[in-house]
């Protein structure tokens, strides 16, 4: 089968070429959508010299993770889509194990849980405790029994994908995904993954406010449609 893999960047000049590099040496048949979002970094001009052998787009403002998948996802001609983080925080080699249950006929999505026993890297235990809790809402209100919601390891049937309208631009979209495949009653199965976690020395984002946000999201997405 071959997968898509939709790789939504901004500003990761030090990892991009490194990250595709690992993507295009797994051993499966497999496009590369690349969408740059307006990256201040050097990113974009990276891609534009290394284009081969991938579809690069890229956006004109800088709207968000959300904004870059929707992009993406028209360009997707496979049967089987991975969202592939452009940090180095998530492996390729990671693939034959999130793909398998589609493969296999039985899983619609999966997810990759950076909680179930992978190895992975310890970090902020308040983060931690964070991510349990929005976890934990989003399962409250979609009744399902996930262990990683925010995960960015995201693998779907292509044809599932493509019916789902993507409103949230930011970080909104890992919320908004999860409520839409539960009303959808997709079958979502989980595996766990290894999670090469960096912290903010090292380019770390997200933060408290991201937090908040995604309980809003939650709320949002599950109650208020
Ligand atoms: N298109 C787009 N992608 C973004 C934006 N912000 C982050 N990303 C990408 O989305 C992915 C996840 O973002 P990260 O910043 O790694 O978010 P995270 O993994 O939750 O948090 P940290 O790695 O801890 O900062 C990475 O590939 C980023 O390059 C954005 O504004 N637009
Ligand atoms: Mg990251």
């Amino acid at each position: 089968m071959k997968l898509s893999v939709i790789i939504p960047v901004y500003n990761e000049a030090k990892t991009i070429l490194e990250i595709i590099r690992r993507v295009k040496g797994i051993p499966y048949e497999k496009e590369i959508i690349v969408v740059d979002d307006c990256s201040n970094d050097g990113t974009a001009d990276l891609l534009r010299e290394n284009r081969a052998g991938m579809t690069a787009l890229f956006h004109e403002k800088n709207q968000g993770k959300g904004a870059a998948i929707r992009t993406a996802v028209p360009h997707v001609t496979s049967e089987i889509t991975i969202i592939q983080d452009a940090d180095l925080e998530y492996h390729p080699s990671e693939y034959p194990r999130l793909i398998a249950p589609i493969v296999d006929g039985v899983a619609d999505v999966v997810y990759g849980s950076r909680f179930q026993g992978g190895t992975h890297r310890v970090l902020y235990f308040w983060h931690s405790v964070g991510n349990r809790m929005i976890t934990t809402l989003s399962n409250m209100l979609t009744d399902l029994n996930l262990s990683d919601m925010e995960t960015g390891y995201k693998v779907f049937n292509s044809e599932v994908l493509k019916k789902i309208k993507i409103e949230s631009n930011r970080f909104g979209f890992e919320p908004e995904i999860t409520a839409k495949v539960a009303k959808m009653g997709c079958r979502v199965y989980e595996v766990p993954i290894s999670y090469w976690g960096r912290d903010y020395s090292e380019g770390k984002k997200i933060d408290w406010k991201d937090g908040v946000a995604a309980l809003y999201w939650i709320i949002k997405f599950n109650i208020f449609r």
